[in-house]
């Protein structure tokens, strides 16, 4: 009986799933994420923008009030229902979604529904240069204007019809003034590490209501501001046997040549809890493949849910997976990077401990570092500890890391820590409430400094907007 459910469940999502999928315009275009304005092509010095919540197109110029060329800024990001196709994220952080075929400004649910509605697919438009936006889940229809105003209608052959749905991205009207979101977007839990010279960062995909989302994305820089986007490295529902959804926290190392990502994930049935998984490729930027054909560790097998993977290696070539959530644990990886000792398993849960554990070592002292309280919680915050081996003792220090209100800061946590090679430069990238208006499944990725005291103490992080 539950297998029948989950089964149905599975084809329910898998039919939903194809549909998307197949609901992708062929003539699929690419568009670069960030900050943009979107021009009409047959009448050129109108914007795409809101007002009162609806989507119209009107003038802009740069006498234009600032309010005026702020509703006409969007941020192109990840397509909220599909990684192929787009979003637009307005400057108060609702996007742009189709409803009884009006655009109109929502704030993410995170449910299917809205998720749908928010997302476009980029064809060619009527002239070189132009895109045209269909939504994802209604292929046949273009995004228009009609009398100004914004509407989801049918596609027609005529070319009124091509040029009404065409526009062309430009500079934004308001150019972004902050640093973060590193990715734009939304997005969490991010693992940041450094292979070869060049940053790799990986993240949970967010925006979705449960934080459901099945797949996960890799992204790399030079410079941790300029981020390349790698697209999907692994997809729960194709990739994985034993995982469809909640796609959470991953995490990823290179030993022996290859590059091991440690993730958990969720059955549809949902009844199963989270399992810790572990995939492998021969690239940082995948695609992956399930090393095992089953997770690493069963949900239930230890207390507390089996996610937030983190490995560490230390100078002697040996590797640690820690893991955990209200229990953190740790135990020394054999060799293959794919099993372990079960006789091994340490519990080192330190006082105020909830998760996302991250382990570095600097000058011979071990840093243990982990997030407390609730990701909804707008405190959430980073604490850590010093130890004089990967698995303890360890002595708390106290939180690094916590929301700064006075910059609209809400429940900055789950990081992770990077060195720049041959430095004693310290970077942190961790997730925060997307500034404004987010919330715990609404995330943004930032990076900032971390610094030490002369006694090897970690300053207080001051996390940027
Ligand atoms: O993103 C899903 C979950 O939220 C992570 O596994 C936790 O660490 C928390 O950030």
């Amino acid at each position: 009986m539950r297998r029948r459910t989950r089964t149905s469940a599975v084809l329910c999502l898998t039919t939903f799933a194809a549909l998307l999928l197949s609901a992708t315009p062929a003539s699929a275009a690419e568009l670069p994420t960030g900050a943009r304005s979107l021009e009409s092509v047959n009448f050129p010095g109108r914007y795409v923008r809101h007002q009162d919540y609806l989507g119209r197109l009107d003038a802009v110029t740069s006498g234009s009030t600032a309010q005026v060329k702020s509703d006409a800024t969007f941020t192109v990001v990840n397509g909220l229902a599909s990684p192929s196709c787009y979003s637009f994220q307005a400057r108060n952080g609702q996007f742009l979604r189709h409803l009884d075929w009006r655009v109109r400004l929502e704030t993410n649910t995170g449910d299917a529904t809205f998720r749908a509605d928010a997302t476009f697919c980029a064809v060619a438009g009527s002239v070189a240069g132009s895109v045209a936006l269909a939504p994802v889940n209604h292929p046949d229809r273009r995004v228009r204007h009609r009398n100004f105003e914004l509407w989801v209608d049918v596609a027609q052959d005529t070319a009124t019809f091509r040029a009404d749905s065409s526009f062309r991205l430009t500079a934004p009207w308001t150019p972004k003034t902050t640093r973060g979101p590193v990715i734009p977007g939304l997005f969490a839990d991010p693992h940041i590490t450094n292979i070869n010279g060049r940053y790799y960062l990986y993240p949970t995909t967010d925006g979705y209501a449960g934080w459901a989302s099945p797949y996960y994305k890799a992204f790399s820089s030079t410079d941790l501001v300029n981020w390349t986007d790698h697209g999907v490295i692994l997809n729960h529902g194709p990739d994985v046997s034993w995982a469809d959804n909640s796609a959470w926290a991953p995490a990823v190392v290179a030993k022996n040549g290859r590059y091991y990502l440690y993730f958990s994930g969720g059955a549809a049935s949902g009844d199963t809890g989270k399992h810790l998984g572990v995939a492998v490729s021969d690239s940082p930027t995948g695609p992956f493949r399930d090393a095992l054909g089953r997770p690493l560790i069963r949900a239930g097998a230890y207390s507390g849910q089996a996610i937030d993977p983190m490995v560490f290696t230390d100078d002697t070539g040996q590797s640690y997976l820690y893991w955990g959530n209200g229990t953190a644990y740790v135990v020394p990886l054999n060799a293959d990077m794919v099993s372990f000792d079960p006789a091994e398993v340490r519990d080192i849960t330190p006082v105020g401990y909830r998760e996302a554990s991250f382990v570095f070592k600097r000058n011979g002292t071990y840093y243990f570092m982990w997030s407390e309280n609730d990701t909804r919680d707008e405190d959430y915050r980073v604490a850590y500890a010093t130890g004089t081996s990967p698995l303890g003792p360890w002595t708390k220090r106290g939180v690094v890391l916590q929301k700064r209100l006075d910059l609209g800061i809400k429940g900055p946590g789950h990081h992770s820590v990077v060195k720049a090679p041959g430095s004693d430069t310290w970077h942190v990238a961790y997730h925060r409430f997307a500034v404004p208006a987010g919330n715990g499944a609404n995330r943004e990725v930032a990076v900032d400094r971390m610094t030490f005291d002369a006694n090897g103490l970690i300053n207080p992080i001051v996390p940027t907007p």
